[in-house]
């Protein structure tokens, strides 16, 4: 399988060809963009993301942009950058960084405010062609997806290389802007390979060489490990995935409880999440940035029963509640904290969540200077399940 004899498969990124991956030209159409790869013809699980989203589409609507240094955000003092095309990254600016800094870096950029109405006719667009290929897409944001391109599955009765070939010379010419796309055997790899050469990436993670492919990277590579769990793993000499392959499965409970288990098999590259069309919200939040960064308790406390309100009304539309309610605070310095409170119960009314919230605000209200104010809920379910009378009145 996966070979046609001793050759290895190859698809031609111009025309969509599919042959064997001696000649470096493909045969049918003379392009040299051509993707080999052993496997290439049994994967069928794709991330596609598009390039420098925002500012692919700007740059799509005005030409004379092309070769520019963008990058999309609020020009002025408090705006962030959302993202910066690639010539505007060889200088350094990223997504999240302050715009002065950006500016800093870069100051030939051009700025432009995001028009997010337009990304998402954009991202709609997109996801119709997506849909042309399959009925089982997982939208992960606007620019990006997971597709299930498996035989039985997908509505064209050609390899999944093939119709990714095909999806991303069609975005190009119809939509306008280039994505990258990552083929393996489940998301958790589709989703690294996707990020392995953008712009205009292509690549492919195979089962034969997901271990060794994982093994030098660092942990921080894996989905679910961030800052402060990776930290966690340095005090315990581990930096590397190679290490975490070395440990026996019974460790990982041992060590990092639940998700413990889902990360033993993530180190050899399984991962067993099906591509899920309809993916139900997780959490329900809502966030404010001061107009001023705020030092005073008083003022900060005052900031948060208004924000339940707003969580509790969204709760009561979608008829969810919550079980955890989650803290976020932004320092002046960018720095994000977040923090959760497990309730006894869950909930829909916004009392609970202030008073939840303010215990969990009081521990961080130390003459800190916040800029940014957020409160919500997660681990969701039925509205009917929460807030349960209270017996003792
Ligand atoms: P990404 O896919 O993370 O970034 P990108 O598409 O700009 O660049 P690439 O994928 O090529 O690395 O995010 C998609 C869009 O989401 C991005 O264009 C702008 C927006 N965004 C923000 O607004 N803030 C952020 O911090 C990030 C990361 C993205
Ligand atoms: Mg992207």
């Amino acid at each position: 399988m996966g070979t046609y004899g001793d050759h290895m498969a190859a698809v031609c990124r111009d025309c969509g060809a599919l042959g064997v991956g001696e000649a470096p030209l493909c045969p049918a159409c003379g392009s040299s963009r051509r993707v080999r790869h052993p496997e290439l013809a049994d994967l069928t699980i794709a991330h596609i993301d598009c390039d420098a989203f925002y500012a692919s589409v700007e740059k799509r609507d005005n030409p004379a942009l092309a070769d520019k240094p963008v990058i999309v955000g609020h020009p002025g003092g408090r705006g962030v950058v959302t993202t910066a095309c690639y010539v505007a990254r060889k200088f350094g600016p990223r997504s999240a960084m302050p715009m002065f800094k950006a500016l800093e870096l870069c100051p030939h950029a051009v700025v432009i405010p995001p028009n997010i109405a337009k990304y998402k006719q954009v991202s709609a667009q997109i996801r119709a062609l997506f849909e042309k290929a399959t009925p089982l897409v997982e939208p992960l944001s606007l620019d990006e997806a997971y597709l299930d391109l498996s035989p039985g599955v997908r509505l064209v009765d050609r390899p999944a290389a093939v119709l990714l070939a095909r999806l991303a010379r069609a975005i190009r010419l119809q939509v306008g802007i280039t994505v990258s796309v990552g083929l393996s055997y489940n998301k958790f790899l589709a989703k690294m390979a996707s990020d392995l050469n953008k712009p205009e990436g292509f690549s492919v993670i195979g089962r034969e060489e997901a271990e060794a492919f994982l093994a030098p990277r660092p942990v921080t590579a894996l989905f679910g490990i961030g800052a402060a769990t990776a930290a966690r793993m340095a005090d315990q000499g581990i930096t590397t995935i190679a290490q975490l392959q070395a440990l026996p499965e019974t460790e990982f409970v041992a060590r990092w409880g639940k998700f413990g288990r889902r990360l033993a098999g993530m180190v050899h590259g399984i991962d067993h999440r099906p591509v899920n069309p309809d993916r139900p919200a997780k959490s329900v939040s809502t966030e404010t940035t001061f107009a001023r960064d705020i030092r005073d308790a008083k003022a900060l406390t005052e900031a948060l029963p208004p924000l339940a309100e707003g969580v509790a009304r969204r709760l009561e539309r979608v008829n969810l509640a919550g079980r955890t309610v989650v803290l976020k605070l932004k320092t002046a310095d960018f720095k994000v904290i977040t923090r959760h409170l497990r309730l006894p119960d869950p909930t829909g009314r916004a009392e609970t969540i202030v008073r939840a919230g303010l215990a969990l605000l009081e521990r961080q209200m130390d003459g800190r200077a916040f800029r940014l104010l957020g409160i919500g809920v997660t681990d969701l379910c039925p509205a009917e399940e929460a807030d349960p009378p209270d017996l003792f009145g």
